[in-house]
């Protein structure tokens, strides 16, 4: 029997990973296996959400405000409970809960992470069937092992993060994640339960031609974000055109299709809503951390996303992620 090594699983990656390390315990790796088993779980309901009674409201509103879809809440229980029951994490913050959750059995509270995430992004476009997407960051714990996590290891600078990832439920379900060695995909091989390495060392293009933003905000951007636009509106062969706007609503499919073909993607505030849409904590610092490693750049428009210090764990920004050469461009634009 021929068995095709060249096709190397999530787990093997991650062990093979283990391998640079020598005095690594191995618990970054498990933990990212424990993401990739809950990332299994919820594709499995997000493909067959249209058939289930899994649509639609669950009846509720969460912490933002908005609708929460039964989804929602089937993600947000299956990345907390796969975590609260592993080996590596601490505590959980999630952007459907109102508060962190710190674990309390002696396993977690003697484990060396904490990890942040959103479960289920753009979960408003599960009833019409667009790509939807997990995005979750980890932390170093600050607080002493054995004790209780605490808010002081949720609220940390991007920077702190030693991995971040997001898995895509797409056409393929892929699963891409950064530590500071770099970005790797993988998709999902239905016909054995695998994620398997598909996207070695993902970078991000330089310069690309596609820009991501909600025109229908426009009137409501600040000028240097409105002058930006019309950049990208009017490039031409000439000067590194023709650009093409492309903007599904759904933040890991726009951020995904950026890094692997180049472009910027791009949630400016408004002047009813300075701060903006999207999370610190549980969309923009793991984008940012990905990006930056792909070779990107992320900012709040005046500062790079990974050296703001948190306030609150719900803190929203204004966020321009993207290949370096465009972001370049747009502060040229926003420092007028
Ligand atoms: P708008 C989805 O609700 C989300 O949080 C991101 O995934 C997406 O990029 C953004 O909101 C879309 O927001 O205001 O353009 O519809």
């Amino acid at each position: 029997m021929i068995v095709n090594r060249k096709v190397l699983t999530l787990d093997e990656f991650t062990i093979q990973q283990l391998r640079n390390f020598p005095h690594a315990t191995g618990e970054l790796s498990s933990l990212l296996r424990d993401i990739g088993l809950a990332a299994k779980r919820v594709n499995v309901e997000v493909n067959k959400a249209g058939l289930v009674d899994i649509l639609g409201d669950d009846g509720s509103v969460n912490v933002q405000g908005e609708d929460v879809k039964k989804l929602d809440v089937f993600a947000n229980n299956q990345f907390t409970g796969v975590l609260q029951h592993g080996i590596s994490c601490a505590g959980i913050a999630s952007e459907e809960i109102d508060d962190y959750i710190a674990f309390e059995d002696e396993v977690s509270k003697h484990s060396k992470y904490v990890c942040l995430y959103d479960p289920l992004d753009g979960s408003g476009n599960i009833d019409v069937n667009v790509s939807i997407g997990t995005i979750f960051g980890v932390y170093k714990r600050v607080t002493p092992l054995g004790s209780t996590a605490s808010r002081e290891d949720f609220l940390q600078a991007g920077v702190q993060q030693v991995a971040a990832g997001y898995i895509v439920y797409g056409s393929s379900t892929m699963l891409v994640y950064a530590t500071r060695r770099g970005v790797n995909g993988f998709t999902l091989d239905p016909s054995i339960g695998e994620f398997c390495l598909s996207h070695p060392d993902i970078k991000c293009p330089d310069a690309g031609n596609i820009y991501s933003v909600n025109h229908g905000h426009f009137f409501r951007y600040e000028k240097g974000v409105q002058d930006y636009i019309q950049r990208c509106q009017g490039k031409t062969k000439e000067n590194g055109g023709p650009y093409t706007q492309r903007y599904i609503g759904s933040m890991v499919s726009d951020v995904h299709r950026n890094l692997i073909k180049g472009g910027i993607f791009m949630y400016p505030g408004t002047t009813d809503k300075p701060e903006g849409k999207l999370r610190l904590m549980y969309e923009c610092n793991p984008f940012a951390f990905i990006m930056e490693v792909a070779g990107g750049k992320a900012t709040d428009g005046k500062k790079r996303i990974l050296d703001i210090v948190p306030q609150k764990l719900h803190q929203r920004t204004p966020f321009f992620v993207g290949s370096k050469s465009m972001m370049e461009e747009l502060e040229l634009c926003l420092n007028q």
